[in-house]
């Protein structure tokens, strides 16, 4: 695998790459001319979109800049606030399941960029249909906080009434969810709506049989629908190259969609890429296919150990390309990363995280019932006899137990 190291000053690859340029750095190989353009969507665009290099540098773009003219100095700093808060949620998180708090949890460091910079981008009735690993976009979306961690608690089988949100709660069976984004999309078209299904699954995902359909159905039926692929370059173990050969991007327009390779670290990058194929969604003009390219710097869940099977200098290539750092080098060069700033940013994400550890601890243990909530939205007779069973097996505890009493 490539390492960054490899590169030169402008970011492209020296030399040839065996598996089409498809490395741990998420560049291209370089052109002909030696250099990589970052150009505007064309179908089986290869080119990574950049806004903010990893030095921290904003370049001008002559198509996505006229995307994010509202993003002003204010907003920027926003944006920044956003990754800085739910790196520390993420943080938390993962702390509580270390005390044995929570049971699991799937750790989103280094990938705040595309999953700030996207998920601001939405509408409040547009509608998430993500995997586990999207809570930086359930924070988009204003996720109760102790709702994100009760499954990983073990309190509940979901989360929160998708509706509540807009986003439906994460599903764990890979790449399922863009079948049930597709046919979300299906039925806005039939409501005449303008709101857009986003759909996020990983790199991984894009093997499975489910987002292969999904893209089959939303490309005939042009639905208004976004395939979000967050390429963090693992699938647990399994690096990206493997089931990979060329770009994951590039997949899309083989089934009629087109298709962005963006900078997963860059979050105006991400937000202006996000924006544009929202606005392709809403009037009319079908799905769109997004690869952030972006790297999980952390394990893939907390019982997971990534020094098993990654090699330490491609973490440490990725930690130099850091989304949080090269925002916050930009707001220094600007002029609008003071110590004030920085640590009202720092009280708010610790006061978030405080939030979250409360709402874990005091959350009420469910009922052994609970379990039968919510499995059908009417009543079923079936599931009724089960329960009813059931309680009179628990209730047959406490009948033994006062027998052993008298
Ligand atoms: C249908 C299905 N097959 C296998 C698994 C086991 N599994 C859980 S996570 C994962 C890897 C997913 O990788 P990727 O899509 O890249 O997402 P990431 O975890 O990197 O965010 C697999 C294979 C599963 N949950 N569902
Ligand atoms: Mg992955």
């Amino acid at each position: 695998m490539r390492r960054l190291t490899d590169m030169n000053q402008d970011g492209a690859l020296q030399g040839s790459e065996p598996d089409g340029g498809h490395d741990a750095s998420g560049r291209e190989p370089a052109s002909a001319s030696g250099t990589v353009l970052p150009g505007p969507l064309r179908d089986g665009a290869d080119d990574l979109v950049q806004l903010i290099d990893h030095h921290g540098v904003r370049h001008p773009h002559e198509h996505y800049d006229e995307l994010i003219t509202d993003v002003d100095g204010a907003a920027l700093r926003k944006l920044y606030e956003d990754m800085v808060v739910v790196r520390r949620i993420d943080a938390e998180a993962t702390a509580l399941q270390r005390q044995g708090e929570l049971a699991l949890w799937p750790p989103l460091l280094g990938q705040e960029a595309a999953q700030i910079g996207s998920g601001r981008a939405l509408r409040e009735d547009d509608f998430v249909f993500s995997s586990y690993r999207e809570n930086a976009v359930a924070y988009c979306r204003g996720v109760d906080l102790t709702d994100l961690l009760r499954v990983w608690r073990g309190n509940a089988s979901s989360g929160w009434d998708p509706y509540s949100i807009n986003m439906a709660t994460p599903q764990v069976i890979i790449g399922a969810q863009t079948l049930h984004a597709t046919g979300y999309a299906m039925g806005i078209t039939q409501d005449g709506a303008d709101s857009v299904a986003v759909t996020y699954f990983g790199d991984g995902a894009t093997s499975q049989g489910d987002v292969n359909e999904a893209m089959v159905f939303a490309a005939s039926y042009q639905a208004p629908v976004i395939f979000f692929c967050q390429n963090n370059h693992w699938a647990i173990s399994e690096p990206v190259g493997l089931q990979a050969h060329v770009p994951i991007a590039r997949r899309a327009p083989g089934f009629g969609i087109p298709s962005v390779r963006v900078d997963g670290n860059d979050v105006l990058a991400c937000l202006a890429v996000t924006r544009e194929a929202l606005a392709r969604a809403r009037s009319g003009g079908g799905p769109t296919f997004i690869e952030a390219v972006t790297y999980r710097m952390g394990p893939h869940t907390t019982a997971d150990d990534p020094k098993r099977y990654r090699d330490a200098n491609e973490l440490e290539d990725w930690a130099s390309r850091d989304p949080l750092a090269r925002l916050a080098t930009l707001l220094d060069s600007l002029g609008l990363l003071d110590a004030d700033y920085t640590d009202a940013v720092k009280a708010t994400a610790d006061a978030i995280a405080a939030e979250l550890r409360q709402g874990c601890l005091s959350m009420p243990e469910p009922e052994p019932t609970d379990v039968f909530k919510h499995v059908y939205s009417a009543p079923n007779s079936w599931l009724d006899r089960q329960q009813d069973h059931y309680e009179r097996y628990l209730a047959s505890f406490a009948e033994t137990s006062q027998e052993g009493s008298r």
